[in-house]
């Protein structure tokens, strides 16, 4: 692990603490039952704010071979509504641009090529690439060609050299996991075509902190977007923010379009205005975050509690990466939630990292009946109250961690 003493962006030494969760272990390392007893590695989990670029980012870098190749259990596809989102994102872009024989479409992080298999089913020539071998393998049973690499120059410019530019290329949660960020977004200018488009999604700052989405930190999280900072990045390797779009997808997340030329509809100019209104480009925007982060902890923590010493068995949903940050920063243990459900077969028969809660399949909740649910995939909300209306019907209940803890 490395400490990083500059920003990851613009290198500058003044980065401001905003945040400090202490030391928690990796969140997407699920445990199989024989490593429960083995000690687990934790890592610090420092928020810092760059005044000079206005990236909020973690100080620590874990290395990128610890958090993604070895069993890396996230797998996209396990959610109806992010494969609408995905589906519907190509859908608009193959009416909007000429994609023809000689056209090709990259994603970076394409994991099990949830989005690319849209291309793939038009014969749409496309390329995945990804270093998480059991996410990749699942791509190529769907027809998706995947590489299992690591994205940067050195890839993009071999890439290049085999004549293998992209007329589109996708980029959905990859930014903020990437410790060399430089050398990815040079990657991105040189496998684009001159007339390409990059489609890049990332987690929104501005909905991080005024929804208290403090879960949404952990150690494969390096880097939290505000459209400044993204600004300042791009403009640094000579490519232009064309458009930007808000999202709803994972608790408000920003799509962006790029390309080699400016242009476009004028939409970022009016998120940096916008922004510098707020002030999300001044520290003093983050100040009051770790004080809202702390009584949203102690609020959840009572509520558990007393639930629990009013004689309520209480169970969780969705074994994400955030959940883990929630459980283990919050201090929710075996003595509060029973067991964590998800549909993720590749998930199902572990543990959660830190605190052992066992993951089983959601079928669970019906034959078990638990009097609440924790939703630690609150960002699947609706999709997953409208799965369990019958376990709801039947008097169970959810409990939403954030903005403010609340039962429905
Ligand atoms: P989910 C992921 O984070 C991974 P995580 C990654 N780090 C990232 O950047 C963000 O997304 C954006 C399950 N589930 O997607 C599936 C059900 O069981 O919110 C998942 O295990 N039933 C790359 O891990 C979990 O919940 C359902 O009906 O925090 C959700 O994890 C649905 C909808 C989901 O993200």
């Amino acid at each position: 692990m490395s400490a990083s003493p500059s920003c990851r962006s613009c290198q500058s030494a003044d980065l401001e603490i905003i945040l400090d969760l202490g030391s928690t272990p990796l969140a997407d390392r699920l445990l199989a039952a024989e490593q429960v007893t083995a000690a687990e590695p934790r890592f610090p989990l420092e928020v810092a704010f760059c005044p000079r670029c206005s990236l909020l980012q973690l100080v620590e870098t874990v290395p990128p071979e610890l958090l993604f190749c070895d069993r890396y259990p996230y797998y996209s596809s396990f959610s109806d509504h992010l494969l609408d989102h995905a589906r519907q994102c190509v859908e608009e872009l193959i009416a909007s641009r000429p994609l023809g024989p000689g056209s090709l479409v990259i994603e970076l992080a394409s994991n099990d090529g949830y989005l690319l298999k849209n291309y793939a089913e038009r014969g749409i020539a496309c390329l995945g690439i990804d270093p998480a071998e059991g996410p990749a393998d699942a791509a190529r049973r769907l027809g998706v060609p995947t590489l299992t690499r690591f994205f940067g120059l050195e890839l993009a410019r071999q890439l290049r050299q085999r004549g293998e530019q992209a007329d589109i290329l996708h980029a959905n949660n990859v930014l903020a996991h990437v410790a060399d960020i430089h050398g990815f977004v040079a990657g991105i200018a040189e496998v684009l075509k001159a007339d390409g488009i990059a489609v890049i999604e990332v987690p929104y700052v501005r909905e991080l902190i005024d929804q208290c989405e403090f879960d949404t930190i952990y150690h494969e999280h390096l880097c939290y977007f505000s459209v400044t900072a993204l600004d300042h990045l791009f403009r640094r390797h000579d490519l232009h923010l064309q458009q930007v779009r808000p999202l709803s997808i994972h608790g408000g997340s920003l799509r962006l379009q790029i390309g080699k030329h400016p242009g476009g509809d004028g939409s970022p100019a009016r998120f940096l205005v916008e922004e510098k209104k707020v002030g999300l480009d001044r520290v003093d925007y983050f100040r009051d975050f770790g004080r809202r982060v702390n009584s949203l902890r102690e609020e959840l923590l009572d509520l558990l509690r007393q639930l629990k010493q009013g004689g309520s068995r209480i169970s969780a949903y969705g074994a994400a990466a955030k959940g883990s940050t929630l459980i283990n920063t919050v201090g929710i243990g075996g003595e509060l939630i029973d067991y964590v459900v998800d549909r993720n077969i590749h998930k199902q028969d572990h543990f959660m990292p830190g605190q052992h809660l066992p993951i089983v399949s959601p079928e669970r909740l019906l034959t078990d009946m638990p009097d609440y649910v924790l939703l630690l995939a609150w960002n699947f909300q609706s999709e997953i109250l409208a799965q369990q209306a019958d376990y709801r019907s039947r008097g169970g209940k959810f409990i939403i961690p954030v903005p403010v803890p609340a039962i429905v």
